[in-house]
Order: C-alpha cells, then structure tokens, then sequence
C-alpha cells in the first residue's frame, strides 16, 4: 500500500534516536494548513479569492487577498497544537507568539503562505515554504531575536507547490521526500522518495531583465550560458526558465536539475537581492543540499549566515552543484 506522510514521518522518526513525536505533530499541522490553501488557490475565482487585498507587507509589497487569506490558514492551524512558541511570515511585520489559551511548544516556524503570489491571479504556479527551528532553551516569551538563527540550525524544511498537482516536499536532514496530494482520499501519498538534484545540468534560471544590475562575476556566467557552444561560451548550450515562482524553480531543480539565481544587484539601494533568508533562502537551502546540490550567496554559505532581521534579504544561488560551485568560483576569482 502507498505511504502517506503522517506514515512516512512516524517510521523515519522510529529510526532517529531521541526524535520526538513532536516534530511529527507539527509537521501534521503543516500538512493540514497547505491542503487547506491547496484547496483556495485550486477554487481560486469561483470562491472570489483572486486580485488585490489593497495592503501593503512590510516590505512594502501589495499583498493579494490570498496572501492574506493562506496566512490567516496557516497561523489558525499551526497555532492551537502544542508544539509552537511562536511563529514569523512574510506577511507579519513582527512575530507572532502562541496565545496564551493555547499550549506553548518547543519550536518556531517561520513561513511564506503563498511564495510566487504575483502569479496567482494568471493561474501559475504558487507554493508555500516554511522552515522549523527549535526555540532557545529558557526562552518564555519568544521574541524576534530568539528566530535569528543560522539555517544550519533548521529541525525541518519543506514547501507545498500547488501546480497541475499538489505537492509537499520536506526534509528532517535525512535526505529530501516528495508526496503528491491525492485528493479522492485528502493525503499526500510518498511519490518521489529520495530526491537528488544532479551535478550537471543545461538549464539556468535568472530575471534577465535585472541583467544592468547584476555583479561581474554573474554577468561573466550568464554570459557564458548564453553563449554556449560559441566563441566565448561553454563546452554545451543552456536552455533557461524564469517562473517567477521560486516554489516551482526549486522543485524542477530536485526534478531534473538546474541552478536558480537571485543575485545581489543593485536595483534597490540597501536591498541585498530579493529574498528573504529566514523563510525563503535557509529553506530551500537546507532541501536543495539534502538534495545533494548547493547553495550560495556568490560569496559563502546561505545557511551558515547569522540572521540580523526577521525579514533581511539575502542573495541567493542553488542547484546543481557542479554550476553552483563554478558561479562561486568566479566570485573568488573577482
Ligand atoms: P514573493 O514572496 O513576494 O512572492 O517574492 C518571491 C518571488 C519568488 O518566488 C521568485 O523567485 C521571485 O519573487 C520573482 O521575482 P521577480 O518578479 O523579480 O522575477
Ligand atoms: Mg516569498
């Protein structure tokens, strides 16, 4: 019989000494909020959740109504389970602390409800991405300083795509599992077990209108890509995709390989690229090199940052690992 998550997550837990059954509560919480939005991206028009909200995020972001809506799902069904303090987003200018009807728990979630959301309105590809840490020990009223952790101290990191089908993509640092949403029975059934990114790939992923932007040392790469086979170019040529949608980016990387950047440019003073590290960058970071690719700002390690703010941004380079270490490379060689 076909593997669903809650399953998959007990046995994996049985395996690894001193892992609690907390993790596997939360983790279930999780699950239930991302079939809870995978179901309001799906009805999408027909239930009048599409177009803007008319608020703006702390980032200063036009948030669609839906961005509004998944966060309001994930915080009702991640908040009441015991296993949180407290929990951060993308569409949360401050922390949000377990109220106090409710049990407090050992871990700290940061998320993005609905990552790609400018695509949700032309039937594109979205997801969600969240990343667990554990709350210091001696921390009873958590606050924005206690999330500041390096995405080398992640418990768990995962993202749900909601594509052609549903899926939720996670890894406890045991390798990185995949399970598609089967909606005849409401589970997501293990489907893509083992997940590996290959060292090699023809494919790179970048918005090359910020091209004017960019650093000489990713210039001089996507250069090269684009050349190809010609004069100054590579020993093979490059297809690109740009979904705008780093959920699905991510997710055809773990499919067949690639490397997706979002580099430092210098479009918008003081912004150090786009994304934003707690809840975008560390997790994907953490799957993608579960996945046994790589990921890099150009200058060093994702995961191994020291935090400054709950919404810092960071550049971000990931994939195959093999073109991943050559974009580094030139880092170094500039
Ligand atoms: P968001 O969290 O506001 O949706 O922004 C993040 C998204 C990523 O999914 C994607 O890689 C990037 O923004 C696309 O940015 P751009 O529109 O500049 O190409
Ligand atoms: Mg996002």
């Amino acid at each position: 019989m076909s593997k669903n998550l809650v399953q998959f997550m007990i046995e994996e837990q049985r395996q690894i000494p001193g892992a609690s059954d907390d993790l596997t509560g939360l983790i279930g919480d999780i699950v239930t909020a991302c079939k809870q939005i995978a179901h309001s991206v799906n009805k999408g028009a027909l239930i009048g959740v599409l177009g803007s909200a008319g608020s703006e995020n702390v980032q200063g972001e036009t948030q669609k109504k839906l961005d509004v809506i998944t966060n309001e799902l994930f915080i009702k069904a991640n908040e009441w389970g015991g296993h949180l303090a407290a929990m951060a987003s993308e569409e949360m200018d401050d922390i949000y602390p377990i109220p106090a009807q409710y049990p407090k728990g050992r871990y700290l979630l940061t998320f993005d409800p609905l990552d790609g959301s400018s695509n949700i309105d032309v039937n594109i590809s979205v997801g969600t991405i969240f990343s667990i840490l554990r709350c210091p020990a001696g921390s009873i009223h958590p606050t924005a300083e206690d999330f500041l952790q390096p995405g080398t101290e992640q418990v768990c990191a995962g993202y749900a795509l909601y594509g052609p089908s549903t899926m939720l993509v996670l890894t406890t640092g045991h390798g990185v599992n995949g399970f598609t949403l089967n909606n005849d029975i409401g589970e997501f059934i293990l489907t893509h077990p083992n997940m590996t990114i290959p060292v090699d790939t023809q494919e790179f992923a970048i918005n090359m209108s910020n091209q004017r932007f960019w650093e000489a040392p990713v210039q001089r790469y996507v250069d090269e890509c684009v050349k190809g086979k010609s004069p100054g170019g590579r020993e093979k040529n490059f297809n690109m995709r740009w979904v705008a949608s780093m959920v699905a980016e991510v997710h055809r990387i773990l499919s067949r390989g690639g490397i997706f950047m979002y580099p430092f440019d210098t479009k918008e003073a003081g912004k150090a690229g786009k994304l934003r590290l707690l809840y975008e960058a560390n997790p994907m970071s953490f799957i993608v090199e579960q996945a046994g690719g790589m990921s890099s700002t150009g200058r060093g390690s994702i995961m191994e940052l020291k935090p400054t703010g709950l919404h810092q941004r960071v550049p971000v380079i990931l994939g195959s690992r093999n073109e991943v270490e050559r974009v580094v490379g030139y880092h170094k060689e500039a």
